[in-house]
């Protein structure tokens, strides 16, 4: 294991020294992470600059609407997101998180991401609460069918998924020479997929499989969430809620901010951008450290966990 060299410290020195003494003597944390945390391994985020998938925006494809009107859309939509996910590496936030799930006992992490880059940090999984599942789950999209695959790593998931290739030699047939396309590239005309070639369920041999997320007017899962409520009613209070890299508009993750508050917890911002705080805004004796959560969570955490180790990747299987 490789550990990755010391940084420049990015964040101001009052704050972080009274941060720091205020996340040694905690001992119930949560964490709240959003796209922002993946956003230095190259991914995406949902809003603002990045949130477009060629024309579209890209929440306007996460809804069970969107998958009924084009499923065809909708996949090729997951399928690259699939194939970016497996191609990019968790980042310092990734793994100290993970490391501070082994150094302290009392915290847990909610995720609303479904790039599976946290586990792959080896992220102790039951302090890992992933509420808006995940890209590499599958599940059958007919309401009467509990078909449900996880760890699906299947890149493309079916051929006509596959990302296009401009073979720069056409006389050749070596894969080599075929280079990917970026289908996120609006110049790059769509394929229009029939139903027949997306993915169909196995079992129940009449619906289409759909991705294992959490779309908008969807429950999040049910085991989930009652781990977590049974996690926020303990009767000992909660010291700290960490929010990194999310907007925190989307609901009911959002929430978890102010029932931390309730339950006395203080609020320690992490966000390239200052003004993407949650609706009730900054207390005194918060902290906000505007940046990029892979510089500054190793280092606001690094009295607890120590220099973070970039590690070995737990790679998806198959990938
Ligand atoms: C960096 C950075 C760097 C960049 N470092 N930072 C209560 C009030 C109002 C509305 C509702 C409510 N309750 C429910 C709703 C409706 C709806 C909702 O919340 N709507 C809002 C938009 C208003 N919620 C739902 O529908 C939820 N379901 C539900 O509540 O069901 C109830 C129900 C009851 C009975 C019957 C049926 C249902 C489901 C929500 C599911 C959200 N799904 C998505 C898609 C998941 C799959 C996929 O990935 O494709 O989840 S939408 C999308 O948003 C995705 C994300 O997880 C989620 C949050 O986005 P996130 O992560 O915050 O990303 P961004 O882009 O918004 O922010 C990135 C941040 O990072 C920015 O702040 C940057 O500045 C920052 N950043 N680089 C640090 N390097």
């Amino acid at each position: 294991m490789a550990s990755s060299a010391p940084r420049p410290s990015v964040v101001p020195q009052a704050n972080l020294e009274s941060f720091q003494t205020h996340l040694n003597s905690s001992k119930r944390i949560l964490a709240l992470v959003g796209a922002g945390l993946s956003a230095s391994s190259g991914l995406p985020t949902f809003r603002g600059a990045g949130g477009l998938w060629r024309t579209h925006d890209a929440t306007s494809l996460a809804t069970p609407e969107a998958f009924s009107v084009n499923p065809g859309l909708v996949w090729q939509f997951y399928s690259y997101r699939r194939h970016m996910a497996l191609k990019a590496k968790p980042n310092p936030a990734h793994y100290a998180l993970a490391e501070l799930a082994r150094k302290k006992d009392g915290f847990i992490t909610l995720s609303q991401n479904v790039d599976g880059l946290s586990p792959r940090a080896k992220h102790p999984e039951d302090s890992l609460k992933l509420i808006h599942g995940s890209l590499f789950d599958v599940k059958c999209s007919d309401f009467f069918c509990n078909y449900h695959e996880s760890n699906n790593y299947t890149d493309p998931i079916v051929p006509a998924l596959a990302i296009p290739t401009d073979d720069v030699d056409p006389t050749t047939t070596s894969a080599l020479q075929a280079r990917e396309l970026d289908i996120a590239d609006e110049s790059i005309a769509l394929p229009e997929i029939d139903h027949a070639h997306l993915p169909q369920c196995p079992e129940c041999r009449r619906g289409l499989l759909r991705p294992g997320v959490v779309w908008f007017g969807e429950m999040l899962p049910k085991k989930v969430m009652e781990e977590i409520t049974q996690w926020m009613s303990a009767t000992d209070p909660i010291d700290l809620i960490m929010v990194i890299g999310t907007s925190a508009k989307v609901y009911p993750a959002a929430g978890y901010v102010d029932l931390a508050r309730a339950k006395g917890a203080k609020v320690a911002i992490v966000n390239m951008d200052k003004n993407d705080v949650p609706a009730s805004g900054l207390y005194n004796g918060d902290w906000l450290f505007e940046g990029d959560a892979a510089q500054i969570l190793p280092e606001i955490l690094k009295s607890v966990i120590g220099e973070v180790q970039v590690g070995e990747d737990a790679a998806a299987e198959g990938s």
